[in-house]
């Protein structure tokens, strides 16, 4: 364990939306770390029996603040609020969807944040996953903001960051959507904080059984990670470096 953060209050987060085959695992995984976080759920008004079994694995279960869809971004913004009004002095976010989660994921990305300012997950995927980040989010990042063009995963729910470093970011107005991952990397990029990635080995994870044999299913999230990198290029001057791209 890590002398510097093994006094501080380490809280993981999981958004979850109909997540009752994982969320025990992931809980009761989480609750495993060295670290000993407390773990927070933000609920999307899940049909299935998500709340009442990440209760049962000891979980404080919040309910995002509204019934707008999709909201990945709206549950991050929820989990941050409650992980600040517990003084969490460092908060880790997580995939309720993750199937070899082990407590070392949670033990890394916060080790991971004693030399730098935010840590984030990469792992290795089927080829067929991540359609987004290759297709959409990795191209456009190489045109708009080049100098995060090695970052293997840009919208991977694995993060890591101290309380203060969410609670500057959060108050430059994060989008509601699916396009709130991308946006924390480049607004934490944009204010100088020092971002590293870290090898987590396999990543499986349930919504990859939904969209593997029909990727249409991730058009709403491919528009709004779209859209939320056209926006910061906007924001931060970037916009005219699409008349640079020779094709
Ligand atoms: N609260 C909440 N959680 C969500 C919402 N959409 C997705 N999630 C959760 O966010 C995480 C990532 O979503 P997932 O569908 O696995 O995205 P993918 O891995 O990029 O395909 C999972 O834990 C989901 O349950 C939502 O609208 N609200
Ligand atoms: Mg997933």
């Amino acid at each position: 364990m890590n002398k510097q953060i093994s006094s501080q209050k380490i809280v993981v987060i999981f958004p979850a939306k109909n997540e009752e085959n994982t969320i025990e695992h992931v809980i009761t995984t989480a609750k495993k770390s060295r670290y000993n976080p407390e773990v927070i759920v933000v609920d999307a008004y899940s049909s299935d029996a998500t709340v009442e079994k990440a209760k049962k694995a000891g979980a404080k279960v919040v309910q995002q603040d509204d019934r707008l869809f999709p909201a990945k971004g709206i549950a991050m913004k929820k989990g941050l609020n409650e992980a600040i009004s517990i003084n969490a002095d460092i908060i880790v976010f997580l995939d309720a969807d993750i199937k070899n989660l082990t407590p070392e994921w949670i033990d890394k990305l916060v080790d991971g944040c004693t030399n730098c300012d935010m840590a984030r997950g990469y792992y290795q995927r089927h080829t067929r996953d991540a359609a987004v980040t290759k297709l959409i989010a990795k191209p456009m990042m190489h045109i708009f903001f080049p100098e995060l063009s090695n970052i293997e995963q840009p919208l991977g729910g694995e993060v890591c960051a101290r309380t203060e470093v969410w609670k500057n970011l959060l108050e430059k107005n994060p989008p509601d959507g699916w396009g709130i991952d991308i946006w924390f990397l480049i607004e934490a990029a944009m204010s100088g904080y020092q971002i590293k990635e870290i090898f987590l080995g396999n990543k499986e994870h349930t919504s990859f059984e939904d969209y593997r044999e029909d990727v249409s299913k991730l058009a709403k999230m491919a528009e709004q990670v779209e859209f939320a990198i056209i926006k910061e290029a906007t924001r931060h001057g970037r916009i005219n470096l699409h008349k640079d791209v020779k094709i």
